[in-house]
């Protein structure tokens, strides 16, 4: 035998308190020691309401105690407590029935119903229905008019509570919707196998169980089916029952066996046997963790039976261009999908970055869907580097063409994800309420979608205007004649400012790191080239799969050390001349992994800064000198530096005059404040991590993703997660996602996801996760990939450096899109090695 810690602790100390047995004792004296024993255990949840009712039953009244939830409640239950239906009250059951109440979310209505052998079988019962009765007509008083109506109890309280439900079939009486069964009696014919077994005779033993029925029923009474259920006529048409056993309990087969009847009955059941558990843990949530934990399964089961859930094969978490692609290519598989939205729209990342100057920074002929032959013919861009409105456009025009939008709810954030162990499935939760059961979920929500809240002292003082750059509203902002504040220099600050700086009277903008960025060169889109690509797409497709970043350009293969000063100068100026963004970068081998290297190509880039803006001091402000480049995002721009050159424009350097508040009025640095009709906040994005931990995910034993990811995100090729079966994220951290191009690494994720789902549905297999160790050897080996570059050595979100208190670590996998995609390749091929399927 073997029993948790915990109850062999407390069978010990009862041993050491010489607790009496129950069946040596007079029903009084019994009923003393059963609420000894209650009453020296810790209350239950204090925020729960707690009124008395008396509810008139034959001849007399009984108490009934009302506990309600903290939260709405989502159930109305009638719970009858244990003691085999002599000893115990609602008194003696105060905590469990406020633990019930705050995990099952439930107004509980505990039922002091009267007890043997002053008032044997069928009093209880009928108390108990009388009780029934009275909570079903009295609902609107209970604030539970439309809540669903269970029927719980353990022991002989589930004895009760089934014969409610039988009796209530045959009388028409109140419409139960669920039945709660925990270690019930159900067989007064007193012969179950586990009655006779040793180990299971703890706290309840044969002897005391027979003095129950002693007091409460006479031979022939016990074998009526309002006694023992189990030997009902039928158990047809009942109520969908909940059962839990306890593993070393005499009641454990009688329990089983009402669950085998009621299922040969076509009821559904959901039954558990609690392992290491004895006959009454249920009963002592402060004591026991095994009581606390067969609440929340409980909990779960309730939402499961009472709650309408649809159910899908794939719930898809975001319609952008990954959510778009997942969803299509599932459907194409035959696989019931259903996406979920926060936005009005399709289009992620092109849906709320709406800031003047919003583009794309990788050439639109590249960063687009390859995956319809169709649709990339048909598509005209317009620039080398598309704005935002097409790229929307594109999505939209996407979503009709494949008819996406009929399976897309928008306006719709799903608020929560939770693995159920015991079915193999997601329930997913939106925060409107609706609930979707799925065997797969695909974190399609993007990498920089979660936008930073500032944190800037005073944020709220401000009176004027307040825009963010990932959130920016729908109908877009006038800015003609404003004074405007710009905070931030990162890639959207560099695109909004020159746009900006076009319509505002003054701009003024807050840079605390300098940034590097290089020409866009964006013009229109040359038709002739446009149609060269498109003859050959397939070439040109195939050219960027197996590249590092995802683009058709290629790095050279020699190194800026070994190259003379003219022969640098000469390729860095190409490099600024290609207005690619791995213009410069490609330019030698070494820029990124030696840092000598790396500060000839960043002084070149000082040297046409101070080249280009004219004012001596902003020119130096503007220098970015404690980084490497490239180690944090470079960005390319449209006269970012000399935007800086124009009247209203300038620079505040908060290096050496920081923000001290924002006030009513505008920005306060250091050195005094200045006044504002807008402000925008550039700040930027819980990158790569933010967007999934902002959903409640929970995956096996219900841990909590913030939690398995405390010290830093982990995951398998960033695609799965040890303990959260069935889960992907698409571009997720530890893939090459944000530094590649995007379009090739979510076809990338996508169609392996697609595959693997199918290689587990062609398997017959439920479930698959990465093995801890494959996790960790992933983690092991991205990380000593990322520690042989510069990138350490930079303060930013790709370090998970720019969120207070986010762990450091590098955020993606800088093997390159090619190296990767093979390693996933070969992963699949090799029955996808690295992963537990069942
Ligand atoms: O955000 P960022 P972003 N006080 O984090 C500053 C992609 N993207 O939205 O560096 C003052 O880069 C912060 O300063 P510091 C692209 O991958 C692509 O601009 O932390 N300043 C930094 O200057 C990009 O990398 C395109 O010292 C504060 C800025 O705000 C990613 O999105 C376009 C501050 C944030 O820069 C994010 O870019 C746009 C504070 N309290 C974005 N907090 C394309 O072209 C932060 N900052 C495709």
């Amino acid at each position: 035998m073997q029993l948790d810690l915990a109850t062999t602790s407390l069978l010990a100390s009862m041993a050491l308190n010489e607790t009496p047995a129950l069946n040596t004792l007079s029903p009084e004296d019994a009923r003393l020691v059963f609420s000894e024993i209650n009453r020296s255990m810790p209350p239950g949840p204090a925020q729960v309401l707690s009124r008395d009712v008396e509810i008139p039953v034959a001849g007399a009244s009984i108490r009934a105690r009302i506990l309600t939830p903290s939260t709405p409640a989502k159930s109305l239950m009638v719970y009858y407590h244990g003691g085999g239906w002599v000893i115990g009250n609602i008194d003696d059951y105060d905590a469990v029935g406020r633990h019930l109440a705050e995990t099952c979310q439930s107004i509980v209505v505990m039922v002091d119903y009267r007890k043997a052998p002053e008032h044997p079988f069928p009093i209880p019962v009928d108390d108990c229905y009388a009780a029934l009765a009275w909570v079903d007509d009295n609902r609107s008083s209970l604030e539970a008019d439309t809540l669903p109506l269970v029927v719980a109890g353990d022991s002989a309280g589930g004895n009760l509570s089934a014969v409610m439900a039988i009796q209530s079939r045959d009388s028409n009486g109140p419409k139960i919707d669920l039945q709660a069964l925990i270690y019930p009696i159900t067989d007064g014919r007193m012969a179950a196998k586990s009655w006779g077994d040793e180990d299971k005779q703890l706290f309840l033993t044969s002897d005391i169980m027979s003095y129950f029925w002693t007091h409460y029923a006479d031979a022939e009474a016990r074998l009526d089916q309002r006694a023992s259920p189990l030997l009902a006529e039928h158990l047809r048409d009942l109520p969908p029952a909940v059962i839990m056993t306890a593993e070393f309990d005499i009641l454990v087969d009688e329990g089983r066996a009402y669950a085998e009847a009621l299922t040969a009955a076509d009821v559904t059941v959901s039954y558990k046997d609690f392992t290491q558990q004895m006959h009454g843990f249920f009963a002592m949530p402060a004591a026991l963790p095994a009581a606390a934990k067969a609440m929340q399964w409980l909990a779960q089961e309730m939402d499961r039976h009472l709650i309408a859930t649809e159910r899908r094969d794939v719930v898809v978490v975001g319609a952008g261009f990954s959510g778009m692609y997942q969803l299509y290519k599932l459907r194409e598989q035959g696989l019931d999908v259903q996406v979920f939205e926060a936005g009005s729209d399709v289009g992620g990342t092109w849906y709320w970055n709406r800031y003047p100057g919003a583009r794309v920074d990788i050439e639109s002929m590249a960063y687009s869907f390859s995956f319809s032959e169709e649709l990339q013919q048909e598509w005209q861009w317009s620039e080398k580097y598309s704005p935002q409105p097409e790229l929307l456009k594109y999505a939209q025009h996407i979503a009709d063409r494949f008819e996406l939008k009929r399976h897309i709810a928008f306006d719709t954030r799903v608020a929560s994800a939770h693995f159920d162990e015991d079915a193999d499935e997601w329930l997913v939760t939106t925060e409107c309420g609706k609930r979707v059961r799925a065997q797969h979920v695909v974190m399609a929500t993007g990498v920089l979608s979660a936008s930073k809240e500032p944190d800037i002292a005073g944020r709220d003082n401000f009176k004027g205007d307040t825009y963010r750059t990932g959130l920016w509203p729908k109908e877009g902002v006038d800015f003609k004649g404003k004074r405007v504040a710009v905070i931030g220099t990162g890639s959207s600050a560099v695109q909004a400012i020159p746009m900006i700086a076009q319509e505002a009277s003054e701009l003024v903008v807050y840079q605390r790191t300098a940034t590097f960025t290089t020409p866009a060169l964006n013009h229109p889109v040359k038709q002739d080239e446009a149609e060269a690509i498109k003859a050959n797409y397939s070439d040109y497709r195939a050219k960027q799969r197996l590249n590092v970043l995802g683009v058709v350009n290629e790095r050279a293969v020699d190194r800026a050390l070994d190259a003379t000063a003219e022969e640098r100068e000469r390729r860095f100026a190409a490099g600024w001349e290609s207005g690619l963004l791995p213009g410069m970068l490609f330019q030698f081998a070494d820029l990124q992994v030696e840092q000598e290297a790396n500060d000839h190509i960043s002084e070149y880039i000082r040297d046409r800064i101070r080249d280009t803006v004219k004012d001596p001091q902003t020119a130096q402000d503007l220098l970015p000198n404690d980084y490497p480049y490239g180690t944090k995002r470079p960005c390319i721009d449209t006269n970012y530096y000399e935007t800086f050159n124009q009247d209203n424009v300038s620079l505040v350097n908060l290096r050496r005059t920081p923000i001290e508040t924002i006030t009513e009025s505008g920005i306060k640095t250091t050195v005094g404040e200045h006044e504002f009709d807008a402000i925008v906040y550039a700040t930027g994005f819980d990158a790569m991590t933010g967007p999934l931990l902002r959903v409640d995910i929970r995956g096996r034993d219900g841990v909590k993703l913030t939690d398995a990811w405390c010290d830093g995100p982990r995951s398998y090729l960033g695609i799965a997660i040890h303990g959260f079966p069935n889960l992907f994220t698409i571009t997720g951290p530890s893939s090459p996602s944000v530094l590649s191009n995007m379009l090739v690494s979510i076809e990338q994720h996508v169609d392996w996801v697609s595959d693997c789902i199918q290689w587990l549905r062609e398997g017959n297999k439920k479930t698959i996760e990465p093995a801890e160790s494959a996790e960790q050897e992933w983690a092991a080996h991205t990380e000593q990939l990322a520690n042989m570059t510069l990138y350490p050595k930079a303060n930013s979100w790709y370090m998970g450096a720019n969120v207070p208190g986010k762990p450091r670590m590098f955020l993606a996998y800088v093997g390159g899109v090619g190296t990767y995609r093979l390693i996933c390749d070969q992963i699949a091929a090799s029955g996808y090695s690295g992963f537990e399927a069942a």
